[in-house]
């Protein structure tokens, strides 16, 4: 069938035809607030089932931003890879369709996105542990350490995805450090964000995390791991909406999510504590389901002292990435509500911060040795 966007109509009808809806009366509602895709919610009775439809475009600029559909198919395999190793943190995937760029998925509606659950000032007191333990199980699964070279070659092959691999290239590594078109810089934050275009040594290391991201083929990454790709409630963990998953580098999922806990405390400094104590909580999780796994099955690179030296790597990697995603947000396409709700005069100064926060963390991630290290300098953000 070829593509076409469904409406809230023609999308009952397609699920119908698929055999997940009876007959009768089902209602449907387009729910989607991201970037990208269209997300309709449909319920009939007791079935709630969620449809995720890739546009041809990127949604946030429109049609004259033309994105492939591809993204869709990659997604749905990617939460399916992971389910392979962490099944209690991805929704199930009832259906897909590549011409159609669809996914099915089951409902999350007793679920809240962490992003708007956090603005509200609620907590999740198992997000971090799970979090670091999707980050250990998949990262390893899918790495050279776990599989035979044949074998990670032949998944990586799967995860060519060019077009939003570019998209993080230019707005997370250039377009910020540069007067581009894309970003997004508040009259009153101007001279801060020509400090940054004129800091070269910073720009150095941007440019050295980029090729990181480009040339480190190391495990499969969801790729966007903000706090707007995962659900929660007090007790249950789902991550969302990898549609940006690749080949890349061990630490940039890390860094992401590190760097999106330090953006909740913008908009909540009162809960600095309990976000930072969740930054501590995601490494240690990740750090030792990483190092079980490795100890248990990477036999062939089971040098001893090695594992040693690629967690601090890692880390320091993750550090870097967590400063990139600082700076992009704040200056560049596609922002955070945890800012952008603030009123004027706060938000000019926590994007200030966020901004010296982050080429902090750009330049000195070699020298902070361990997440101990860590802590107090996030904690020395003034807010
Ligand atoms: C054009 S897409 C802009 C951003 O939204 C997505 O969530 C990714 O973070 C991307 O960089
Ligand atoms: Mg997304």
């Amino acid at each position: 069938m070829a593509y076409e966007a469904f409406t809230e109509q023609s999308v009952v009808d397609h699920v119908r035809q698929l055999g997940l809806l009876e007959e009768g009366i089902a209602e449907c509602e387009e729910i989607g607030d991201g970037n990208l895709n269209l997300v309709f919610r449909i319920r009939q009775g007791e079935t709630s089932l969620i449809v995720k439809q890739a546009l041809p475009y990127a949604k946030v600029v429109g049609e004259s931003w033309p994105l492939t559909l591809d993204r869709s198919w990659i997604e749905q395999l990617a939460l399916r890879e992971f389910s392979k190793v962490v099944p209690q943190f991805v929704p199930d995937v009832l259906g897909s369709d590549r011409e159609l760029a669809y996914t099915i998925l089951e409902d999350l509606s007793a679920f809240e996105i962490v992003r708007t659950g956090f603005l509200k000032g609620e907590s999740y007191p198992n997000l971090a542990r799970h979090v670091g333990t999707f980050l250990g199980e998949t990262l390893f699964a899918t790495s050279d350490y776990a599989n035979g070279p044949l074998v990670k070659k032949q998944i990586e092959k799967e995860y060519y995805n060019p077009e939003l691999c570019d998209i993080t290239e230019k707005l997370i590594f250039t377009d910020p450090y540069r007067d581009a078109d894309s970003n997004q810089i508040e009259a009153a934050l101007r001279p801060d964000v020509e400090q940054l275009w004129s800091d070269l040594a910073l720009k150095i290391e941007v440019t050295k995390l980029k090729v990181g991201f480009v040339t480190k083929h190391e495990a499969l990454l969801h790729g966007d791991l903000h706090t707007g790709s995962i659900f929660a409630t007090r007790q249950e963990t789902k991550i969302i909406d990898p549609e940006f998953a690749f080949y890349g580098p061990f630490g940039f999922d890390i860094g992401q999510i590190i760097a999106h806990l330090v953006f909740s405390t913008y908009a909540h400094p009162l809960k600095r504590f309990e976000r930072f104590t969740e930054v501590l909580t995601v490494w240690e999780t990740f750090e030792k389901t990483f190092r079980t796994r490795f100890t248990q099955a990477a036999e062939p690179f089971n040098t001893v002292g090695f594992v040693d030296e690629l967690l601090p790597s890692i880390l320091s990697d993750a550090i870097g990435y967590a400063g990139c995603e600082l700076i992009r947000r704040t200056v560049g396409l596609a922002g955070v509500a945890d800012l952008e709700t603030l009123p004027d005069d706060l938000r000019i100064e926590r994007k200030r911060h966020a901004l010296e926060l982050g080429t902090r963390l750009i330049k000195q991630r070699h020298q902070i040795q361990s997440i101990d290290q860590l802590i107090p300098v996030l904690s020395e953000v003034r807010v």
